[in-house]
């Protein structure tokens, strides 16, 4: 026992000598030390012996193994000091180099332009308000003098949560809920989400729009023309024409719609513009007696004007966007280019 003992004690320093990375130690360790080795062999072997030679050999085993143990954790702290130390030697760190920039977001165009347009009313004195997405027929339509019949009500057209309450088709109704809850002079605007039935190149189903209106006293086609005339002039430019032509919606007599010359071609006609010269961009009015009924006002005392328009197409002929759906298929490419 004592001779085979010798011969593995000498066995295991040699490949310890031999080993030349904390990685060779472990593996020494492991082949010789670990429980498939030679010495658990030999242990193993104890039970075989003689009850007088057993403790002997025991204790030889266990001191010999004692021993190897000790001289591999002696060189494994050893190597691995070593390589550490090699490990930062070669390691430098060049302070010169730029950061890592962590990749920042931007605008959505639908959120620039919609800012563009608050910070423009913002200026003249009007408030943001906000309303709920889910309206009832009353606020969306009958406040709105909008008839029973009329197509917007239709279910073809709006989304019905239920018999009485639709995702709004227009911002307006935020604005009878404050003329409900106030008196005038107010001047408002309305930003926000709407929805309706529609889904092709030039409609999606949720869009954003931007209604506002003011009612004062004495409040006339003046106010409207002069303020919306500014208002677009700021948007596409000082130099870009603007024409009012008469119109009709329910909520407003008279009604009028803003066209301004095309941003394509100038107003000598082109695909954009079919040829016309000039593109719709907002719709607008005097205030209904009949809404101001549903608000209580005092049509005789006090009259107002409101406009609407959309946000989207704002957007896509200030950048030059030609099909509306980029702006809802967060596809990071288009959206980074804001
Ligand atoms: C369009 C037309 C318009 C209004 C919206 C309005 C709101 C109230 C009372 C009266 Cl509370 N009118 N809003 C008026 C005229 C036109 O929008 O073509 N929008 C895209």
């Amino acid at each position: 026992m004592k001779q085979r003992l010798d011969t593995l004690k000498a066995e295991v320093m040699a490949a310890l000598n031999k080993a030349a990375s904390s990685r060779e130690i472990t593996e020494v360790k492991q082949q010789y030390l670990g429980r498939k080795g030679p010495v658990a062999a030999l242990v193993k072997e104890l039970g075989g012996l003689a009850p007088e030679l057993r403790r002997a050999a025991g204790e030889s085993i266990n001191a010999v193994k004692k021993a190897l143990e000790a001289e591999v954790e002696l060189r494994l702290s050893d190597f691995e000091r070593r390589e550490q130390d090699a490990l930062l030697a070669s390691e430098t760190v060049d302070v010169t180099l730029p950061g890592r920039r962590l990749p920042l977001g931007s605008l959505h165009p639908v959120t620039t332009v919609m800012s563009e347009i608050e910070d423009f009313f913002g200026d003249l004195g009007f408030e943001v308000a906000e309303g709920p997405e889910i309206e009832s027929d009353y606020y969306c339509f009958e406040a709105l003098n909008i008839p029973k019949d009329h197509p917007a009500r239709d279910m073809q057209d709006t989304f019905y949560v239920n018999q009485d309450a639709v995702l709004r088709t227009h911002t307006s109704p935020v604005q009878i809920r404050v003329m409900e809850g106030r008196k005038p002079p107010l001047r408002i605007i309305a930003p926000g989400t709407v929805y309706r039935r529609d889904s092709d190149i030039t409609h999606t189903p949720m869009f954003h729009q931007v209604e506002g209106f003011m009612v004062d006293k004495d409040i006339t086609m003046s106010h409207l023309k002069g303020i919306l005339s500014s208002f677009l002039k700021h948007l596409f430019g000082k130099k870009r024409e603007v024409r009012f032509r008469p119109s009709f919606f329910p909520f407003t007599e008279p009604s009028a719609e803003v066209d301004i010359q095309c941003v394509l071609c100038n107003g000598s006609g082109c695909r954009v513009c079919k040829d016309t010269g000039w593109l719709e961009i907002l719709g607008c009015g005097m205030i209904h007696p009949n809404v101001f009924a549903s608000v209580e006002y005092d049509s005789t005392e006090v009259t107002g004007f409101a406009f609407g328009l959309g946000i989207e197409r704002i957007a896509m002929l200030k950048y030059g966007i030609d099909d509306l759906r980029v702006f809802f298929d967060n596809d990071t490419k288009f959206l980074r280019q804001f």
